[in-house]
């Protein structure tokens, strides 16, 4: 998004002033009233029509009935610095014409208040359907508005929902709820993201309805022309994200996160390789558990601590016999690598003789009715009052009380139940979700940071505030460690403060498959650190099962196994040696990969992309990606085909157009725009690498704190141009973001390879090898700088060129292969690269 500032602006007040409710007082308009970056006009009935660009490629509408507007303010926006880009406005009696140069522009229909939203080529984005005018009911508070749409038209994201795939023809809701074991196409579930993005023959452009209550979207399944919005109560409030000049995904999402914040980068260790269950009982379960994995060298770097760490569930207290000392827990596993993550979740047991529950009772921080009485609920602990966490003091008090575990040592957080979940107190059907008993009572009151609401105003938020207070908490007692939050309810803009994972999956083949367009969309929403419970939560895994899921998730951005209580073993050597050894492969691959990785996430923090993403995302114009929901794209040049059916050993592979692409295991180079059977035996995840780049691999490591006393090597895959870059830095705290890092940049041609370090960060990691994959040949010759390379060292084992580099502290480093020996023969003769960590 391009922002620009200008005195201009600043000069012109906005007409719109709070008043002292919260409410917005607006002068009586009898004619269009220009502002620097839009327009507010008068609409039939007393209704104000804003409308008025974020950003060159974003336009905000914002509708409100009489009396409605109220104080601009939201929990999704994370209000950019020197908001707003100037405009032009052209008015006739009919239209009114608003537009940025070079940019986006929108058309007004005066009197029916109908709207165009043009791209910056003149191309029509969004267009109102004028049988569908927008809506206000003064009777029930809803607002509603329709556009047309072409029948082509797909639409993706709306965060996380349970459908394989794309969400054009879809109905779908926004309620926070828990469903626990969901079945596919349950709607709603936990997160709440009113933001989807749409594509059509290549084009890309996006929208979010900024709406916190109940909002539904049509988009298309009652009438293909037309996609529909609306929302239970507030104003018709939306952003529309033209997509720029090159109307890319890139572009849209972007300009989305601009708008609602990115994730900043995680601590390294949090991705790592995550080890749950609910629960690990004891101090001394825990420490067998990690016992067992440094015995049996399966690198992990964490383990969750579930509810019954607690002292009869109550938050920020032990179960001191079964944890006995926690702090002297977390330095002991701390030494072996081992980091905690403790739960967390909202209800406080009602407890006169409990410290948390008698200061937020003391301190009026409970939710209350609107007769004024405390609401309780209950869950693990019993009787419960919840935290009003859409009041700022209560954020601050509730963050504060994590000091307790992080002195104990514990690491990160994690908040569940924040949809908010009660227990219904009648007997429910199991598959009645969406029960109104499922939550707080639509009486609650919540303070909304000085916009007090009832619950159906704020129940999508309360989540995502929560993930607010533990985070900002945490921040602020530990200023030089970067938080990891993970959370379970959300809404758009809960990647500012947690990582999300997809809740109560169940342990079947169904639910693995869709565990890949649940988290690719979850991607394109703006989410980039998101999991799957692995093996699933609800149920049992089979062997196959568990070991097929471990590697569906090994390349995705939070990497957990976890099940449910009572459930039988659920780690990687739980099915006996064999599968175990197949386990253990693939954390190695994850570890492998690892510096690779966590590029992805600083290259979130910097543009918006997604870790893990849809083949679309970088594929837009190659219409077959659309429909592909069982591969995904690690970064750019990673593409990932997990089996994700029962007894499969082959599948098929669909590879984007515009690049070829290399098997990791074979070497075997593939064409874009192709469908390849691939072998998948048991002990392997297809994965590719996309000509023209590389990747950044280390050796295998047992956690992250061993990470920097190894190299660094890279793979790459030559071909005719294509540059990679990565990023490095201490993997905690903030330095970096006063230039303390340091890039690696990777240029590759068809017989040549040069690598450029640069940056503030002193890595300790020399980078002592190169490795060349999908070679059709051997080179006649190989000089590296200035070193002439005289014997070929090519690995046997695996299907790739293996070079050591002479000077490894070198910053610059340049590799040229002389003259291609034609040499399929031999190549063909290779092994494939055997299982990772063997050597
Ligand atoms: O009512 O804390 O989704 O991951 O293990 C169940 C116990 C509460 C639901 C979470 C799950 C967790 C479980 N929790």
């Amino acid at each position: 998004m391009r922002i620009v500032k200008s005195s201009a602006m600043e000069a012109i007040r906005d007409l719109i002033e709070p008043a002292e409710d919260g409410a917005q007082q607006t002068q009586e308009l009898d004619r269009t009233v220009r502002r620097a970056d839009g327009v507010i006009m008068p609409v039939a009935g007393g209704a104000n029509l804003i409308i008025s660009f974020i950003a060159s490629s974003v336009i905000r509408v914002r509708f409100a009935a009489p009396g409605q507007l109220e104080r601009d303010s939201s929990y999704a926006i994370h209000r950019p610095e020197g908001w707003g880009c100037p405009v032009t406005v052209r008015e006739t009696i009919d239209e009114i014409e608003i537009w940025a140069s070079p940019g986006a522009r929108v058309r007004v229909q005066k009197e029916s208040c109908l709207l165009t939203v043009f791209d910056e080529h003149g191309g029509v984005v969004v267009e109102d359907d004028p049988s569908h005018p927008p809506l206000f009911n003064s009777m029930d508070g809803s607002v509603a508005a329709a556009k047309l749409r072409s029948e082509h038209e797909y639409y993706f994201g709306f965060g996380e929902k349970a459908f394989l795939r794309a969400r054009n023809g879809l109905i779908t809701e926004m309620w926070n709820t828990d469903t626990y074991g969901y079945p596919l196409g349950t709607d709603p579930i936990y997160q709440s993201i009113p933001f989807y993005m749409a594509l059509c023959d290549g084009r890309a452009y996006g929208l979010f309805f900024d709406n916190t209550y109940r909002t539904s979207f049509d988009m298309g399944g009652t009438d293909p022309k037309r996609y529909t919005f609306s929302a239970t109560g507030g104003e018709l409030n939306y952003y529309v994200f033209t997509g720029g000049c090159e109307r890319s995904p890139r572009t849209v999402l972007r300009d989305y996160t601009d708008l609602t914040g990115r994730t900043p980068l995680p601590p390294l260790w949090s991705l790592g390789y995550h080890q749950s269950r609910w629960s690990y009982q004891t101090e001394s379960r825990v420490r067998d558990l990690v016992q067992r994995f440094r015995e049996s060298q399966i690198p992990v770097d964490v383990v969750h601590l579930d509810i019954d760490y607690m002292d009869g569930y109550r938050v920020f207290t032990w179960n001191g016999e079964r944890f006995p000392d926690a702090a002297q827990l977390s330095r002991d596993l701390a030494e072996t690598g081992i980091r905690l993550v403790a739960i967390v979740d909202p209800g406080v047991k009602v407890d006169e003789n409990y410290a948390v529950y008698q200061e937020g009772q003391a301190r009026n921080y409970f939710c209350r009715r609107a007769d004024g009485e405390e609401f309780r609920g209950r869950v693990w602990p019993g009787e419960c009052a919840f935290p009003d966490f859409l009041d700022l003091e209560v954020r601050t008090w509730f963050g504060s009380l994590y000091s307790r575990h992080l002195d104990e040592g514990i690491s990160g957080f994690w908040n569940d139940m924040n949809e908010p979940s009660v227990f219904p107190e009648l007997e429910l059907d199991p598959h009645d979700f969406h029960h109104p008993a499922k939550t707080f009572s639509p009486d609650v009151v919540h303070a909304g940071d000085g916009l007090p609401g009832d619950h159906a105003r704020y129940h999508n938020v309360y989540g995502m505030q929560m993930a607010r207070a533990t985070f900002e908490g945490v921040k602020r007692l530990r200023p030089e460690d970067r938080p990891f939050v993970l959370t379970r309810a959300g809404f758009a803009g809960v990647q500012r403060y947690a990582a999300v994972w997809t809740g109560d999956n169940v342990s079947s083949w169904e639910h693995l498959a869709l565990s890949i367009p649940m988290l690719t969309n979850l991607g394109v929403s703006g989410v980039p650190f998101v999991g799957a419970d692995v093996g699933g939560f609800s149920g049992e895994p089979s062997g196959e099962l568990y070991t097929r899921w471990l590697q569906a998730a090994a390349l995705t951005p939070f990497f957990r196994s976890h099940t449910e209580t009572g459930s039988k073993d659920q780690e990687p050597w739980s099915h006996g040696t064999e599968y175990e050894q197949i386990n253990r492969a693939t954390i190695n691959l994850r570890y492998h990969l690892l510096p690779y990785l966590y590029s992805l996430f600083h290259e979130h923090e910097e543009t918006g992309a997604p870790v893990m993403r849809p083949l679309w995302f970088e594929y837009p114009s190659d219409q077959r990606t659309y429909e592909v929901n069982d591969q995904f794209l690690a970064g750019r040049n990673i593409l990932v085909a997990p089996v994700v059916s029962e007894g499969t050993l082959k599948r098929g592979v669909y590879f984007p157009a515009g690049d070829d692409w290399v098997d990791w295991w074979t070497g075997i180079r593939y064409e874009g725009n192709t469908e390849s059977e691939i072998d998948a035996p048991l002990d392997r995840l297809p994965l590719f690498i996309r000509s023209s780049s590389s990747v950044l691999l280390q050796p295998i490591v047992q956690h992250t704190n061993e990470m920097n006393k190894t190299a660094l090597t890279i793979a790459a895959v030559l071909g005719a141009h294509g540059e990679s870059s990565f990023y490095e830095d201490s993997g905690n705290g903030y330095e970096y973001m006063q230039g303390v890092f340091s890039t690696i940049r990777v240029s590759i041609g068809s017989g040549s390879l040069s690598i450029m370090r640069s940056g503030a960060y002193h890595s300790p990691r020399p980078i002592n090898c190169v490795e060349l994959l999908g070679l059709n040949g051997l080179p006649r010759g190989i000089r590296i700088n200035d070193h002439i390379v005289d014997s070929t060292p090519i690995d046997n084992e695996s299907p790739r060129l293996r070079l050591l580099l002479p000077d490894q502290n070198s910053h610059e480093i340049s590799i040229t292969l002389e003259g291609m020996l034609h040499a399929n023969d031999m190549v063909d003769e290779l092994l494939p690269f055997p299982a990772l960590g063997s050597g």
